[in-house]
């Protein structure tokens, strides 16, 4: 099935924030930022801007009825400045002007004088000076102090990996509109329709009640507006309390990626351990995150690097620690993988560094040490269900592992200016929210008495696919054609107290409520058919819009039977409600069993470097990956690609880029390069391997938004083995991204 919105998206005819046809009187906002990194304010001066053709209003931290707070973990984050600025481009002011371009103008006009401080923007030295968001973390399992001894071989490291722009193609914005009483409208362009209620609740001082949070579909999310499209919303819904009148307000492309927080950038040392057989028999990390200026989802954030700290390995002496370092720099919030692949790319880095001073191929090591099923993560779950032995086998005999390594050996002794390389990239992701009691969700379906539907959940559709999967969860429960139901927008006044649509659990989540829901339903009207034909429901079914009794097609439809059932007064709408089963967690002792199931994967990447220029390509990756069974080939293969894509993308050309004074360099798309169809993967290859399924994935389909992106890591060691080929002084170095300036200087270190 395709994707339900595939023909209005490449029409243009899908309705975004900006596509919302606004009201008469509209304002627009536009956001004053911070110039600086870290100051005090010494006097703002509006005069002049507010005396500009079309400027109504500029709302500052004065005029917030409620509490000037959006930290959604710890509240250490303003909406709008009040006397302290902590990173450039922190909101101070908002400008309402009936004009956008108007607004922009006044804010030229704007004259701040703000008394600057000291700034830091290293996570290390945040950490010395003690500059941390919440105190460190450990993940321990058996003894590491007396394991160093067994060790044949002790590798020791460090490993940095850059922050990544969510470059979602909407920016974000929102659309708050006055309704009676001092109830306010917000169209947001949110991953999480329940925070946006419930912090602009508490910045307006009203009832959650009075506000109701509507979204249609995002272009794109990836973290990006888990937490951070909550602000743009709360303003415009300020605006409005104040004005009484609509506000739009939607950040222009440079705004959005100077005052929005980005992946976190990590910088950590390892230290591991090896026996002469090549198991990995003790392993230390310490991570040093860098937060920005405030919490954000920092805390969670680090929390999952820790979970996948030892990515698809079983080790059996383990001690990571993470510190959450507040620096001068826009909270860094969620993106895709949620800290995983940061953890993930500090243990690659160990590995692949222990290999190349043993002088072996990489994979051997991983090999020797995949995670089985059985043994236990350092967090105590006991992994089930690993599929990571038999896809080796997989591709060794699908993708030819052994060969592939022998032709690159041959290619490049034969060739001097180019070099390949390739590399493994195992990935072990949990699925569920860290904090068990965000694994809830409800969906609302109605059946309307035509026999047509309508179904809310709260899941948020952001071009994931996750609308299409709930349309075949109803349509298939029901067996009726697909066309009888509407997906309805994602709207708190249906769907209430919803979790942000994150951490790739959206589809087990909304999607084991709807099928509650049409289950329940579905029942109600086998037992009405059931009545007038004075039958047991047992023998009652329905296949295609055509209602059985035993196993015959009776004259009863779908549609006669909904009339049937509204007559007889029988309730056509119902609410369901899920919770994931078994999880739990204990954060004092950092033991439990966080997640309702893994996802494995295997991916091997090939590249070609160009030793001339250090450009490079990536002639292909080839995908082993555990879908369990995918309810949907389309949408699950284009997750996997395009996380692929963003995955290599972090780790090979997306270079973020501050100054000295905290300022974003890398502001716009001329000077922050994702990929282009151009450094794509020439070919992408994926095998589906086989296998039943998870009971806690929705009709045992694997979740599939995140664990792809770590296949993505695959590039840099693959990159890093041609530098190699080509250099044997070259360095060792876990540095992403790396970039072709980072190649060609390591192509020629000596
Ligand atoms: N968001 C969150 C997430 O709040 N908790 C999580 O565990 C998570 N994981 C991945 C992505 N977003
Ligand atoms: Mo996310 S990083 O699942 O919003």
């Amino acid at each position: 099935m395709k994707n339900i919105d595939s023909k209005s998206h490449v029409t243009g005819k899908s309705i975004y924030l900006d596509d919302i046809p606004t009201m008469q009187g509209c304002l627009f906002a536009v956001v004053l930022g911070s110039p600086v990194a870290h100051g005090t304010i010494q006097s703002i001066d509006y005069s002049k801007a507010l005396s500009m053709p079309g400027i109504v209003r500029i709302l500052t931290h004065q005029d917030i009825p409620g509490e000037n707070q959006i930290g959604g973990i710890f509240p250490d984050e303003e909406l709008l400045a009040a006397e302290e600025v902590h990173f450039q481009g922190q909101p101070i002011a908002v400008i309402l002007a009936k004009e956008e371009h108007l607004a922009f103008e006044a804010r030229k006009e704007i004259i701040l004088k703000i008394k600057e401080h000291p700034i830091v923007v290293d996570a290390r030295e945040a950490q010395a000076k003690d500059h941390l968001i919440m105190p460190p973390r450990t993940f321990r399992k058996g003894k590491l102090s007396s394991a160093w001894e067994e060790c044949a071989h002790i590798i020791e490291g460090r490993a940095q990996s850059n922050g990544q722009e969510h470059l979602y193609l909407e920016t974000q914005g929102a659309y708050a509109m006055p309704l009676e009483n001092g109830n306010i409208k917000i169209a947001s362009s949110t991953q999480g329709p329940t925070a946006v209620q419930r912090m602009a609740a508490k910045v307006l001082n009203i009832g959650m009640h009075h506000l109701e949070v509507d979204v249609r579909r995002l272009g794109g999310g990836f973290g990006g507006k888990e937490d951070q499209a909550t602000p743009w919303a709360i303003m415009a819904a300020l605006g409005v309390q104040i004005t009484q009148q609509p506000v739009k307000l939607v950040l222009n492309r440079i705004d959005d990626m100077r005052m929005t927080g980005k992946r976190h950038p990590y910088d950590s040392d390892f230290k591991i351990g090896l026996s002469k057989d090549l198991k990995i028999i003790a392993y230390e990390a310490t991570f040093y995150q860098n937060a920005g200026a405030a919490a954000d989802l920092s805390p969670a954030i680090l929390g999952r690097s820790l979970f996948h700290a030892t990515n698809s390995y079983d080790i059996p002496n383990v001690q990571v620690t993470a510190y959450s370092c507040k620096t001068n720099l826009p909270p860094n919030t969620a993106f895709r993988g949620f800290g995983g692949p940061q953890g993930m790319f500090v243990i690659e880095s160990a590995i692949a560094k222990a290999a190349k001073a043993l002088k072996i191929s990489t994979y051997q090591i991983q090999q020797a040490n995949l995670l089985q099923t059985g043994d236990v993560f350092p967090y105590g779950q006991k992994a089930e269900d690993v599929l990571l032995a038999q896809m080796w086998t997989e591709l060794e005999q699908e993708y030819k592992l052994r060969a592939i390594e022998k032709q690159i050996q041959h290619f490049n002794k034969k060739n001097q200016h180019f070099k390949k390389g390739f590399s493994v990239m195992p990935i072990t992701f949990g699925i569920s929210f860290t904090k068990t009691p965000m694994n809830q969700a409800r969906a609302l379906v109605h059946i309307y008495s035509d026999g047509s539907i309508g179904v809310s959940t709260g899941a948020v559709e952001m071009g994931q696919g996750v609308n299409t999967k709930m349309l075949q969860i109803a349509a298939d429960t029901f067996s009726i054609q697909r066309s009888k139901i509407k997906l309805e927008s994602t709207n708190t006044t249906r769907v209430a107290n919803t979790s942000p649509s994150a951490a790739s659990a959206t589809a087990d989540l909304n999607g084991k409520a709807l099928l509650q829901a049409c289950h329940a339903l579905l029942d109600r009207l086998l037992q009405n058919a059931a009545q007038h034909f004075n039958a047991n429901p047992k023998d009652v079914f329905i296949k295609n819009e055509v209602v059985y009794l035993q196993d015959q097609a009776t004259d009863l439809t779908w549609a006669k039977l909904v009339d049937q059932a509204f007559l007889d007064r029988v309730c056509l709408t119902e609410n369901g409600h899920y919770a994931t089963p078994i999880i739990h967690y204990d954060m004092k002792t950092e033991q439990g069993t966080p997640f309702a199931y893994h996802v494995y994967g295997l991916a091997l990447t090939e590249v070609t470097i160009d030793c001339i220029r250090g450009t490079y390509e990536i002639d292909s990756v080839k995908i082993i990956h555990d879908f369990g069974k995918t309810m949907n080939p389309t949408i699950d293969y284009g997750q996997i690609e395009g996380g692929l894509v963003q995955g290599i993308g972090w780790m090979t050309m997306e270079e973020i880029r501050y100054n000295e004074q905290g300022r974003l360099l890398s502001n716009t798309l001329s000077t922050y390069k994702i990929p282009d169809i151009y450094s794509v993967p020439k070919e992408i290859k994926i095998i589906a391997t086989k296998t039943e399924g998870h009971e806690l994935a929705i009709l045992k389909s694997k979740a599939v938004g995140e664990p792809p992106l770590m296949y993505g890591i695959g590039a840099y060691f693959a990159i890093d083995n041609a530098i190699k080929a080509f250099n044997p002084k070259a360095n060792f170095q876990a540095d992403a991204p790396y970039t072709t300036e980072k190649v060609l200087m390591n192509l020629y270190k000596r």
